[in-house]
């Protein structure tokens, strides 16, 4: 994965692509990881696998003619496009991205390029990918697809299937040619304007065919965004390995994934969920450092969201309707992570962003802060007294009533622009 975040281009962020505040607003995206490994749930001839749902074809190294029959069984009776898109307005995400086709090389949409696709080869008959489009959109959520442009597990020259086909044989350009091009043309014009396209895992094209593959995929729908992970440094924001977080505040857009139990893909027997409380104070972290959080649900083989990820969705979401401020639309706090939690900041308001209440109630802001005019709970608006101590500023929370928050708020209002973030380095 570290290779991957390497192939950023921070070209990007003096030259971003004019469609991206909407991003760099969102701070909070949903990720759905839903395919045929959904109907397994991490287990293939009674043999429990754990740890990425979506990988069993691999770890199990499932011959294709096997791995394809679960199709024939998969009958998502249960999808409701509107109880996810409610689900997900409810959590706060601004976007949503979900797999149209994961590694396994299954199409969970309508395609004309291939019958192995979820209309054509299974007893749904039916196309989820327009109705969850079209739920997400009329909530104001901007809906994307997650599509793995290389491997394709599936098709004898797609990328990494090396346990049916031999990878020395394959012809990726006639792969790419014939499927990838051609659905990901289905997928940007057949489901209104995305927000993002993203892209995983790049390989088998040079640096000049994956220009030629991003400039004739852009003309589709210029306005939406393509990951980091196209590849050579051509996406429009940056995507980090798989659940990483930068240390710092980083500069232009990017984002973290993260996954809320150990899998992407649903797994019937993973219960290590994180709790609510963890998820918030990952969300504040990552806007404290100035970039988004998509974190991922794995919806099971019948279409139900299971219970904990509704579960810490909705309680994620009721934080938010208090202490959305403090996120969305902010920027990197410009006073690095402290011993009691982060900060974010809008032009003149600096958030505190609490995880642990010191004892003494007394809480050091250190670095220079212009003149601070009022310094109140986000909450309930309480007033709070402050002194300065120094350059430092000097909170005091008694007056604080002691709630139990993932993390408490607190707004210091300044007379004047506040500081950029001075890296250490
Ligand atoms: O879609 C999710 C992953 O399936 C995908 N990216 C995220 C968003 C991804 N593709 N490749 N990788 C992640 C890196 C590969 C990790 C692996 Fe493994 C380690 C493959 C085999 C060992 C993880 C653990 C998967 C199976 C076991």
């Amino acid at each position: 994965s570290q290779d991957m975040a390497d192939m950023w281009d921070s070209t990007t962020t003096k030259n971003p692509n004019k469609h991206i505040q909407w991003f760099k607003d969102a701070k909070f995206g949903l990720f759905i990881h839903w395919g045929l490994y959904s109907k397994l749930g991490g287990t293939w001839n009674g043999k429990h696998y754990y740890g990425s749902g979506e990988w069993i074809m691999n770890q199990a190294k499932i011959p294709v003619r096997k791995y394809e029959q679960v199709a024939k069984t998969f009958n998502p009776t249960h999808f409701n496009a509107d109880q996810w898109a409610r689900l997900a307005k409810e959590a706060g995400v601004k976007y949503m991205v979900i797999t149209a086709k994961h590694h396994e090389g299954f199409s969970m949409f309508d395609s004309k390029v291939t019958d192995y696709d979820i209309v054509d080869a299974t007893p749904y008959k039916k196309d989820p990918m327009k109705s969850l489009a079209a739920a997400a959109r009329k909530r104001g959520i901007q809906f994307g697809f997650y599509y793995s442009q290389f491997q394709d597990w599936y098709e004898p020259n797609g990328g990494r299937n090396t346990w049916d086909y031999t990878e020395s044989k394959k012809d990726y350009q006639r792969y790419y040619r014939e499927k990838a091009i051609p659905q990901i043309k289905e997928l940007l014009s057949n489901y209104g304007p995305l927000g993002i396209m993203w892209f995983d895992t790049p390989g088998g094209m040079t640096k000049d065919q994956t220009r030629a593959f991003v400039n004739g995929l852009r003309k589709l729908q210029p306005q939406c965004l393509f990951s980091s992970r196209v590849g050579q440094g051509m996406g429009d924001y940056k995507d980090f390995g798989d659940s990483e977080v930068p240390p710092v505040p980083m500069e232009g857009a990017w984002e973290s994934i993260y996954t809320h139990n150990d899998t992407w893909g649903y797994i019937e027997r993973d219960f290590n969920f994180k709790s609510p409380k963890e998820i918030i104070q990952l969300l504040a972290t990552v806007a404290s450092r100035g970039g988004n959080l998509m974190l991922n649900i794995g919806p099971d083989g019948e279409g139900n969201i299971p219970y904990y990820s509704a579960k810490f969705l909705k309680e994620t979401g009721d934080w938010l309707s208090v202490n959305g401020k403090s996120i969305y639309g902010t920027t990197a706090g410009f006073i690095p992570k402290q011993p009691w939690g982060v900060t974010t900041e809008k032009p003149g308001k600096l958030y505190l962003q609490i995880f642990t209440r010191p004892n003494n109630d007394l809480l050091l802001v250190p670095g220079c802060l212009p003149q601070v005019n009022k310094v109140y709970a986000l909450d309930g608006g309480q007033p709070l007294g402050f002194t300065k101590k120094g350059t430092d500023l000097l909170v005091d929370l008694s007056k604080l009533k002691r709630t139990v928050s993932a993390s408490t708020v607190i707004v210091v209002e300044c007379k004047g622009a506040l500081p950029a973030y001075q890296s250490q380095a």
